[in-house]
């Protein structure tokens, strides 16, 4: 049983990514590999850590008004995980204004099954994904700025 964890959360404004390894997964090597990268390239990341609930990162995304949410997640059960959260998105009215990517053991088919927007091995590129991603997203929901 993948047990909860307790971590205390940095949060640094504006924050531009919430980042975190999906419920049931604690496969995290890829995700601090990715946040490190992306920091330097000047992004405010929140690391949500691992096997992190859908509620979790919506209250994350509603309370900070990312405009993108990355998740990784590199168990076939992951997959599942992601869909929840992408859905759960979705019923909040938030994805229109937040750019999902999904990273780990991926591919096109669980893009379409997750309903993301974009699927990324590489962080360099997940990086220009982002930057446009700013660009284009607003930060309409956030209670703080
Ligand atoms: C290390 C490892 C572990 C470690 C994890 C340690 C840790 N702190 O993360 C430990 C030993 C704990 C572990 C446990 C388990 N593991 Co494991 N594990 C691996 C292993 C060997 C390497 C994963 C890894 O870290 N790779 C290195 C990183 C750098 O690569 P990466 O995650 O892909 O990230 C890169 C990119 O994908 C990208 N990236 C990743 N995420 C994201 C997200 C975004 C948004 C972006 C932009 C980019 C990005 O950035 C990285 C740099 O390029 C893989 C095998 C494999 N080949 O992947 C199995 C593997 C993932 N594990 C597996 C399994 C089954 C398990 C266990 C269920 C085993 C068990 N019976 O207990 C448990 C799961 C526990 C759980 N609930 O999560 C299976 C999954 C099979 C499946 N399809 O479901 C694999 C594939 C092994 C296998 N071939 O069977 N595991």
């Amino acid at each position: 049983m993948v047990q909860a964890q307790t971590q205390t959360i940095n949060i640094k404004k504006p924050v531009d990514i919430v980042f975190g390894t999906v419920k049931r997964d604690i496969h995290d090597i890829g995700k601090s590999m990715a946040i490190s990268v992306m920091e330097t390239y000047g992004f405010n990341v929140v690391d949500m850590g691992v096997n992190v609930a859908p509620e979790k990162f919506i209250e994350m995304i509603q309370q900070t008004g990312a405009p993108i949410l990355c998740l990784t997640g590199l168990l076939t059960v992951s997959y599942d995980s992601m869909k929840a959260t992408v859905r759960l998105l979705e019923e909040a009215g938030l994805h229109e204004f937040t750019t999902i990517l999904i990273g780990g053991l991926v591919n096109d088919s669980v893009q379409n099954y997750v309903g993301s927007d974009y699927w990324v091995q590489d962080i360099q590129e997940a990086c220009e994904i982002c930057k446009a991603a700013l660009l284009k997203n607003t930060r309409k929901n956030a209670n703080i700025s």
